[in-house]
């Protein structure tokens, strides 16, 4: 079955991992650029984004990139302190005007912009006066995404509040691995998930109450997808029940703790047992608020969870033994985002976007000057493959993202991870599109219809 023919074919990145340009023109610093740059910095290599792929000074070279590419789409962030330095302060004109002119060249190239409003880089103004803990950080948010909705929302259509709650709480403030290497607890760790919500809510309301052009607005969460053990109703329906467990310990990490709040106006079964008197309570208006109906459900979607305890033969962790994997071990497991179509259509009822999904692989130039990438062709194409499938058996897709666009900062790994289908030299800037990258020319090209020869 054909794909329809605005099937959105795009490739994304975020402000911190691309941007580089971390003190100039007026920017003020995030929580990525403070803490990276600290002594105890857990980032590998000590590494950070204060040059990045230098995508600030660069608009124009990388916006022809994606246009040979040939996407639709580019979902890109924001950095919240380039436009706002303090996050709450005077705005920085040109900062503005940075993302104003990457709006144009795209528009320009016939490529529909699509914005990220919160990619983890929070003004470290705002952090110091508390930062998620603090109640205020919801209007500030809520101006924050006015300032950008009445600059862009002429021309821009598509929104994301914000980008994975899972991984910026959970490795952010609970595990420590990313800025700003923190670990706290539960009762902390409720109150910043309330004003996340909150911040999410309000700002979906700004965006429907001024944007100019009418809007499509999602969010794009992670999560753990399981996957059937086999074809029987039985394994289909115990894969969608861990799928959406609330799962005590790892709630941070879960779909339902953050999508049952925002597609279905309630927190999952099972929390207010867990948590007792510091779960967090929201008035009926503010339940409305966090609810308020979305266009479609964003999923980042990497790898499948998998019952360990079931599969394994040995007391193997991770994985099964010598089973496929990327080249930061992450499993190959194709069929997650057939499932993830399925359990988050069923569950949520609105078509699914794949707003990020892509092959960490050990990319360089080869003697030829090309750079050859057959783990990534052989990767997405089954994983496109078992996406589109979802389509066939009814499911509502509204497009694939492929992340990243560009080799960049892979936050707690540095420099070390290449998702990109563009490689980059970090030592001179030069790009050099990658085989995937002419691959996917040819996929967008034809609607999908390569993937099949
Ligand atoms: C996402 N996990 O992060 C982010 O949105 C991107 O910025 C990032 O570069 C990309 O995926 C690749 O990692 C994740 O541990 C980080 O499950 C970690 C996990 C998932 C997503």
């Amino acid at each position: 079955m054909p794909l329809p023919k605005d099937f959105i074919w795009g490739v994304a990145g975020a402000s911190y991992q691309v941007e580089g340009a971390w003190n100039e023109d007026g920017k003020g610093p995030s929580i990525w650029d403070t803490y990276t740059h600290s002594r105890q910095s857990p980032v590998r290599h000590h590494d950070t984004g204060d040059i990045a792929c230098d995508h600030y000074h660069r608009v124009k070279e990388d916006v022809a990139l994606l246009s040979e590419i040939g996407v639709k789409a580019y979902r890109f962030s924001i950095s919240w302190s380039r436009v706002i330095p303090d996050g709450i302060g005077e705005v920085n004109p040109k900062g503005l005007a940075f993302y104003s002119d990457l709006v144009d060249e795209l528009l320009a190239a016939g490529i529909e912009p699509m914005i990220t409003l919160y990619h983890w880089d929070m003004p470290q103004g705002i952090f110091d006066r508390g930062g998620w803990m603090n109640p205020d950080i919801v209007s500030w948010f809520e101006r924050y995404t006015k300032v950008i909705v009445d600059a862009l929302s002429d021309r821009v259509k598509y929104w994301f509040t914000i980008n994975e709650p899972q991984i910026f709480l959970g490795l952010g403030y609970y595990t420590g691995a990313h800025a700003p290497f923190l670990k706290m607890c539960d009762r902390d760790l409720l109150v910043m998930t309330k004003h996340v919500l909150l911040s999410h809510g309000t700002a979906v309301k700004v965006i429907r109450e001024n944007a100019k052009t009418a809007p499509k607005i999602a969010y794009a969460p992670t999560g753990p997808t399981f996957i059937p053990d086999n074809d029987s109703e039985e394994a289909i329906e115990k894969a969608r029940a861990k799928s959406f467990a609330f799962d005590g310990d790892g709630y941070l990490f879960s779909n339902s703790w953050w999508s049952d709040p925002i597609f279905l106006g309630r927190f999952p079964e099972g929390a207010k047992e867990f948590f007792g008197d510091d779960m967090p309570e929201f008035t009926k208006e503010e339940w409305d608020l966090i609810s308020a109906p979305l266009d479609f459900y964003g999923c980042n979607i990497y790898t499948a969870m998998r019952d360990m305890k079931e599969l394994a033969a040995s007391d193997a962790k991770d994985g099964l033994v010598g089973e496929p994997i990327t080249a930061i071990n992450w499993a190959i497991t194709p069929d997650v985002l057939y499932w993830s179509a399925r359990f988050f259509y069923e569950r949520y009822k609105v078509p699914v976007m794949i707003t990020e999904n892509g092959c960490a692989n050990v990319d360089y130039v080869h003697l030829d000057g090309k750079v050859h990438d057959p783990q990534r062709i052989d990767f997405t194409t089954r994983y496109l493959r078992a996406f589109l499938k979802a389509g066939e058996d009814g499911i509502p897709l509204a497009g694939y993202i492929y992340w990243s666009f560009m080799d960049n900062f892979e936050w707690g790994i540095g420099y070390d991870a290449r998702f990109g289908l563009v490689h980059v030299n970090y030592q001179t800037q030069k790009r050099t599109l990658k085989d995937s990258a002419y691959w996917y020319r040819d996929v967008i090209a034809s609607n999908g219809e390569s993937l099949w020869k």
